[in-house]
């Protein structure tokens, strides 16, 4: 039934999706490309009908043949092509271009396998993991289109001036339909598949049964795309890394610059004006250099042409300001598999140089910054081996820069990349990240959203989110308030139940839903939450039990994935899970406290926990998460926030107010002195934070945790001594927590507070975002496509 209802929305959508290809090409307008090597796009099937506006009709349909329409999308795969935030944001906007009718497409790979399949082991509470074959059953929702296919070259030499090959593959494009919402506008994902180039095969060798040699052309086309983020620990695995980003950066730029010709135009000088490339961070930076090397040695532009073109067309994205997250790759291994590439980069660095120093000339610069700059340029010179810095590759080559968040992008213009900044200032943009919507608030969550659309008088607010705001002047309305409560009810029933599936953990509906959803890193301080529970344990195990009952009862959910490699990540997944069992099973605690680990989160798991909660965690160290993105969606299902001055946390703030967000912690400018105070032996940790430590080292959850504990405590051997300042937090964060319990127990002041969430989370629409990217870095127009006579 999935199959044969996903068949007929995408029988309704090819049409939509012809007349928007026919449409863009008959208007050759100017078009974005958005470059990522991550979408998390989820489940398309309730999202492809309820942006057509025929969720009635399917249900009702469905229903008459002894269906549910959410039994039957709840059997399609999550399409999980990414980490986190960075794939889904870039999911996020292709849904708000399709319904800005703005003339775009995606580029991405096609993966066989997605993010792995999280597990947890019961026994020992550790994370395990599966590969994700999400194409197992099919995919209904793209078409292959194998006449559209390039020749994709890795290694040989440069002859002459042009690149010898000594490898190829073929990209062939993979198209899924993005449907806008209550348009007919309906753009293309288009995902490369890597297959073997016939011309490389070597049927001689294969006859006289040498199938390694006449194979090695299809295996290594099977391993370009057989996962995303292949370990790097090896050079083996760099180069494939490496390879894979070559890939997406030169099949999109040669399928546009194919599409440019094709719609008629001839003036490179002008490719500017029809086309612009966003880079979503510097994993698609050889997007810059290939369209360098296409322009100069296939179309015969000069050096100069090529690059006066070049640095219009091409913008960067930056999400990460973590130094270690800023990629660099050997510079002997780009030169080996990109002999041409690095020519191009090398030159682009060269003049770059000379410009910067004609510039600071020019400039005389005063005496001191020379010194700091001379001192800078001689460190760079000493790395070894010398390195490609892609995000430096990015900022010479992009048109705009862009941060994620105010706060982000502040950062990048003043650490992060201020020499580039000083010297060309205009280029540095803040875009604040967004989220859909559609399927983050109208599709997810059906319960609140009929409330809304109740209370706001229409549905409007599905794309002008500042409609919410009208929710506002009903928030202490006790109709208002019982309605609002009951679709919060209904939705923390159905996590409920899921929870009790997946985990065989019964939780009280009658708790406070608290959550904190994401990737597990330190920086993000999972760390932090569980401690704070293991206190909260501890003190309600040290009370009468008069005192007990009078606790706030609370559900803890924790989701998120830990890198396969990243070993401190695995160890804090095994301490929550190991809190959980001991906690859950404790009959004096009962129902007053629950900590649970929802496995193998994703977005549809997403669907299901954001409009439960009713507290969600976004408690990262002040200056470390670039904006985050789950907090604007917990915020639209009307959730409080508890959280740091980081990140997109800062302007959630300041719409909500701050009688609506608790807030704690250090800021970033006391980051620095604080991690100094420790290092210098000074900082002295709040004693509840050593109890804590010591209650954990007591045995009580099992294993003592010693390598994780040290960690904080910079102990010899163990990790840098508390770098993201849990410690120093902790006292902040409990006392934050206390005012959540108080504000809890009112229970028409906490409704209140989730309301005014909701009312003020209009401006983390993506919707915003796009249209921001539109005008101020791509300068696209909507095209919008014309109903059928
Ligand atoms: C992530 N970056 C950031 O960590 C999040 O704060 C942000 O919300 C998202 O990007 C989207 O902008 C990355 O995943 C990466 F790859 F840059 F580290």
């Amino acid at each position: 039934m999935y199959q044969a209802t996903a068949q007929s929305v995408r029988e309704g959508l090819v049409e939509r999706w012809n007349d928007t290809y026919a449409h863009f090409h008959k208007e050759n307008p100017k078009q974005a490309y958005y470059l990522s090597m991550e979408y998390l796009q989820g489940r398309a099937l309730t999202n492809a009908i309820g942006n057509m506006g025929l969720t009635g009709e399917y249900s009702e349909a469905l229903r008459s043949l002894g269906y549910t329409l959410e039994d039957v999308m709840s059997v399609e795969r999550n399409a999980g092509l990414g980490n986190g935030g960075l794939g889904r944001l870039a999911s996020c906007f292709l849904d708000s271009i399709a319904t800005l009718d703005l003339p775009a497409w995606g580029y991405g790979l096609r993966y066989k396998y997605g993010l792995f399949k999280q597990g947890v082991d019961k026994a020992t509470g550790e994370q395990l993991e599966y590969a994700d074959d999400w194409l197992e059953v099919g995919n209904p929702w793209e078409v292959a289109r194998p006449q559209v296919s390039y020749p994709i070259s890795f290694y040989g030499k440069v002859v002459n001036g042009k690149w010898a090959p000594g490898k190829q593959v073929r990209a062939v494009a993979y198209d899924s339909p993005i449907p806008g919402y209550k348009t007919r506008n309906c753009i293309s994902l288009r995902m490369w598949d890597a297959q073997p180039s016939a011309v490389e095969f070597d049927l001689a060798a294969f006859n006289a049964s040498d199938y390694e040699t006449s194979m090695g052309p299809t295996n290594l086309a099977s391993m370009l795309c057989a996962v995303l983020y292949p370990g790097d620990g090896t050079r083996e695995g760099k180069a494939l890394r490496l390879s894979q980003q070559y890939m997406l950066c030169s099949a999109s730029v040669q399928d546009i610059l194919a599409r440019w010709k094709e719609r008629g135009n001839s003036d490179w000088s002008k490719l500017h004006e029809k086309v612009a490339i966003q880079m979503n961070d510097t994993h698609p930076t050889l997007a810059a250099p290939e369209l360098m090397r296409i322009l100069m040695d296939d179309e015969g532009l000069s050096w100069d042409d090529a690059w006066a073109v070049t640095k219009k067309t091409v913008a960067y994205t930056n999400h990460t300001v973590m130094p270690e997250a800023l990629e660099k790759w050997p510079l002997d291994l780009v030169e080996e598999l990109l002999p041409r590439h690095m020519e191009i980069i090398k030159r682009i660095d060269e003049e770059f140089i000379a410009s910067a120093a004609k510039a600071k000339a020019a400039k005389a610069a005063k005496k001191d910054d020379k010194k700091k700059d001379d001192k800078k340029k001689k460190e760079s010179e000493e790395e070894k081996p010398a390195m490609v810095r892609m995000a430096n590759l990015c900022c010479i080559s992009g048109m705009a820069i862009n941060g994620v968040a105010a706060i982000h992008s502040e950062i990048v213009k003043d650490f992060t990349f201020n020499d580039f900044y000083k010297l060309f200032p205009e280029k540095f943009q803040n875009k604040t990240n967004g989220v859909t919507p559609r399927r983050w608030l109208a599709f997810c969550n059906p319960q609140l959203s009929a409330v809304i659309t109740k209370w706001v008088g229409n549905d409007k607010w599905v794309t002008d989110t500042d409609e919410l705001r009208k929710l506002a002047e009903h928030a202490t309305n006790p109709e208002l308030q019982a309605e609002w409560k009951a679709a919060k009810l209904a939705r923390k029933k159905i996590c409920k139940d899921y929870i009790k599936k997946v985990t065989d953990i019964d939780v009280p509906i009658d708790s406070m839903f608290d959550i904190q959803v994401k990737r597990i890193h330190e920086y993000k301080r999972q760390f932090l939450n569980i401690l704070g529970i293991i206190y909260r344990y501890k003190q309600m195990k040290a009370m009468t039990p008069e005192e007990r009952a009078k606790c706030v009862p609370r559900v803890c959910i924790f989701g998120g994935k830990a890198y396969a490699t990243y070993t401190q990540a695995k160890r804090i997944v095994r301490l929550i899970n190991n809190v959980g069992s001991v906690v859950n099973n404790d009959p004096e605690i009962g129902d007053l406290l629950k900590v649970v680990f929802v496995p193998d989160y994703n977005v549809s798991l997403a669907e299901t926990l954001i409009p439960a909660s009713e507290l969600s965690q976004h408690i990262s160290t002040a200056g470390t998460e670039a904006s985050g993105t789950s907090n604007m969606k917990f915020q639209m299902n009307g959730c409080l926030i508890i959280g740091t001055l980081d990140g997109a946390n800062v302007e959630i703030r300041e719409c909500v107010g701050d009688d609506n967000f608790f807030l704690f912690g250090i800021t970033d400018p006391e980051v620095e002195p604080a991690r100094a105070e420790r290092a210098a032996g000074k900082f002295v940790p709040d004693a509840r934070f050593t109890e804590t430590l010591e209650y954990v080292r007591s045995g009580v959850f099992g294993d003592k945790f010693e390598e994780l504990l040290g960690s904080l405590e910079g102990n010899e051997g163990f990790g840098r001594g508390d770098y993201f300042l849990v410690g120093k937090d902790f006292a902040s964060y409990l006392e934050a927590q206390e005012r959540v319990d108080v504000a809890y127990a009112d229970s028409m002041g906490w409704t209140e507070s989730s309301i005014i969430s909701t009312a003020f989370s209009g401006k983390f629409n993506s919707d915003r975002t796009i249209d921001q990217y539109a005008k101020e870095i791509w300068g696209i127009k909507p095209c919008t496509v014309p109903e059928r006579k």
